[in-house]
């Protein structure tokens, strides 16, 4: 792996709009980023493995609850700086921002929106600190765009639940000490349920041969029988909308992860076109490869924009699920297309390990997929504005 010589981009100075702290937040992912993901990811991606000597780093730079507030060990920051870190993150590789999104938005959210008091006090400061591992469990091999569909469910049998079922493409699930796990009641209510690793009939084997995200661990979860305590059940909310909710959160971290990114394929892709000579000249003195990186920097530039605004209604509680879907399609959107031109700037070279654009763009072809996919979130956008579904 090259030095990482990475600038990120500011073309409209916006900066100038963010605050001390979170210059003082993005400055130390940015740092973290550079000593520790830089010079291990591309021999993690190529291993397909998840380097858990990161656990701690990631703690250290606020990456898990970010906005979890102090008495439960998170960091108490607002969302503009979760997002920051988020992009940074991405910067580095679109798997290790899975691993934090999780722990963050999927497991760490629902225990301290929809968990009672002890639950919080239970689970959250270990899940800050890396001490536990999490995973979320909702999309089941037969139901991933439509999971009010799931099968999972459980019985009451009187001093404890039996849980039955199986979960697919799990982020995080073949080393997580605890998974917090969607599934239905016996009158068909979807419920939040904290199922802990060594629970009798639990377990999570690992998907292997992927093509993208390979430095961070995806698997399954299986469940035969499970015995869960009843105090495992998350009491606050019910229904579709208790996953929905903290997807909500993971995919407005995405909106800004992705930016890191096309900001990485970006800054590479104009620093070989400004070194690499073919006709006597730069390629980046001709008009063909300019025109790529101006594309670019537009694109990044609005997606940038529209990150920060998104943020700011987050901040003051009023960014809609609508609003948040249509970033998270967009951004992605903007990056995988990036990752693509930039990638052809490098010529043969951008198809090897010694640049970061070709594992980004693998990475973000699971990134598009994940947290519904670009076609759910049209639809999203579509119910939005002419107020018909059309997802059934
Ligand atoms: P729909 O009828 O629209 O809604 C069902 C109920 O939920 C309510 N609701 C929400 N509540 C809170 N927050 C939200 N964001 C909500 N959105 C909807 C809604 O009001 C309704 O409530 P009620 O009381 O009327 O029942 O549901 P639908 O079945 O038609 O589905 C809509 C659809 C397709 C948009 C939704 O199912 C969807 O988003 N599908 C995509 C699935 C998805 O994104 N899965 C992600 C799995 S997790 C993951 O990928 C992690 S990747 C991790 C990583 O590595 O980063
Ligand atoms: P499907 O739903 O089968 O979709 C297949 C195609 O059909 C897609 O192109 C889709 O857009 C299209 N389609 C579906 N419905 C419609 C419709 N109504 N109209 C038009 N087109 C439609 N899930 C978790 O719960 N937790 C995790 O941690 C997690 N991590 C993941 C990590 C990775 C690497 C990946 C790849 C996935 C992960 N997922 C996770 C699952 C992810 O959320 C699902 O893959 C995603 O929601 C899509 O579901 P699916 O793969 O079953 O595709």
């Amino acid at each position: 792996m090259k030095t990482d010589l990475f600038q990120a981009p500011d073309y409209y100075n916006i900066d100038d709009l963010l605050s001390d702290e979170h210059k003082m937040v993005r400055t130390a992912a940015r740092d973290w980023v550079k000593k520790d993901i830089s010079p291990i990811i591309e021999e993690a991606a190529q291993k397909a493995e998840f380097p858990k000597s990161i656990i701690k780093g990631l703690a250290e730079i606020g990456a898990f609850g970010p906005y979890i507030p102090q008495e439960y060990g998170g960091a108490g920051l607002d969302q503009i700086s979760y997002g920051l870190i988020m992009q940074e993150i991405e910067r580095g590789d679109s798997g290790v921002r899975s691993t934090a999104s999780v722990q963050s938005s999927l497991v760490m959210f629902p225990i301290w929106k929809y968990g009672n008091e002890e639950q919080r006090k239970k689970y959250l400061p270990k899940l800050a600190t890396g001490e536990y591992m999490g995973c979320f469990g909702l999309t089941e091999p037969d139901h991933g765009s439509n999971p009010g569909g799931m099968t999972t469910n459980f019985k009451d049998k009187g001093d404890h639940y039996l849980l039955n079922g199986a979960k697919m493409w799990i982020s995080n699930s073949p080393f997580a000490d605890i998974a917090v796990v969607w599934a239905k009641n016996e009158e068909g209510r979807i419920h939040g349920l904290i199922v802990e690793k060594g629970m009798e009939g639990f377990s999570a084997p690992e998907t292997h041969n992927k093509w993208s995200l390979r430095a961070s661990a995806t698997g399954e979860l299986i469940f035969q029988d499970v015995k869960v305590p009843k105090e495992n059940l998350l009491p606050n909310k019910n229904g579709l909308g208790a996953p929905l909710g903290c997807l909500d959160s993971a995919r407005y971290g995405i909106s800004w992860g992705a930016i890191g990114a096309a900001m990485d394929c970006y800054d590479t892709a104009l620093r070989y076109a400004k070194e690499r000579i073919q006709f006597d000249k730069p390629i980046a003195a001709y008009q063909l490869q300019q025109k790529k990186l101006a594309e670019m920097i537009t694109e990044i530039t609005k997606a940038q924009l529209m990150a920060l605004r998104l943020g700011q209604l987050k901040n003051e509680g009023k960014a809609t699920t609508a609003q948040i879907s249509m970033a998270k399609r967009n951004n992605v959107d903007m990056a995988i297309k990036i990752a693509r031109e930039a990638r052809q700037i490098l010529g043969g070279m951008g198809i090897t390990g010694e640049y970061s654009i070709m594992r980004h763009m693998m990475n973000l072809e699971s990134v598009i997929t994940y947290e519904g996919t670009h076609d759910i979130h049209l639809l999203i956008t579509g119910a939005d504005i002419t107020g018909i579904p059309a997802f059934k």
